[in-house]
């Protein structure tokens, strides 16, 4: 008597089971073909510099020092963000992006990848501040946001533009 139990039980659980298998199946081509096409429409991004859009309400904002303030070199710069999140550079999340601080104002085309040079200062961990070495003088500090290809969003999330003076 015991045969006809487990083999309607085996049936059973094989007929329960055969929608949850092919469930299964269409969630893996799914998630390939979600992939695919992210992977396509990077790519597309990356080879016409097309920005990211800026969620409405970001801001990005130079929490210290303050402008017009007279600091010692090396000088702290604090890097403030509001509705959005930090992501390091190359990782693609919606809504986030990383800090670039431009110093004494570089001429930068915004419709591009922004250039790394003494004057544009990645930070492509996430930092959210720097330590600078400045010269005695006025000098100006900028925050830029970029995407996971380090170009600024659309519309461009930049802070106010601030100058300082190092003794
Ligand atoms: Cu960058």
């Amino acid at each position: 008597m015991r045969f006809p139990l487990i083999s309607s039980l085996t049936l059973s659980l094989a007929v329960a089971g055969l929608p949850v298998l092919a469930l299964a199946k269409d969630d893996a081509f799914a998630g390939i073909k979600e992939a695919a096409k992210a992977q396509a429409s990077n790519k597309m991004a990356e080879k016409f510099n097309l920005p990211s859009a800026a969620p409405a309400g970001a801001k990005v904002y130079i929490i210290s020092p303050a402008n017009d303030a007279t600091v010692t070199s090396p000088v702290t710069v604090v890097f403030g963000l509001s509705g959005m999140g930090i992501a390091p550079a190359g990782t693609q999340i919606e809504a986030t992006g990383h800090h670039h601080l431009l110093i004494d104002d570089p001429t930068v085309d915004f419709a591009l990848p922004l250039p790394t040079s003494e004057q544009v200062v990645h930070f492509g961990k996430g930092q959210t501040e720097t330590t600078l070495k400045l010269k005695p003088g006025k000098h100006t500090l900028q925050l830029v946001l970029g995407d996971w290809k380090h170009q600024a969003f659309n519309p461009t999330l930049a802070s106010d533009k601030i100058t300082i003076t190092v003794k």
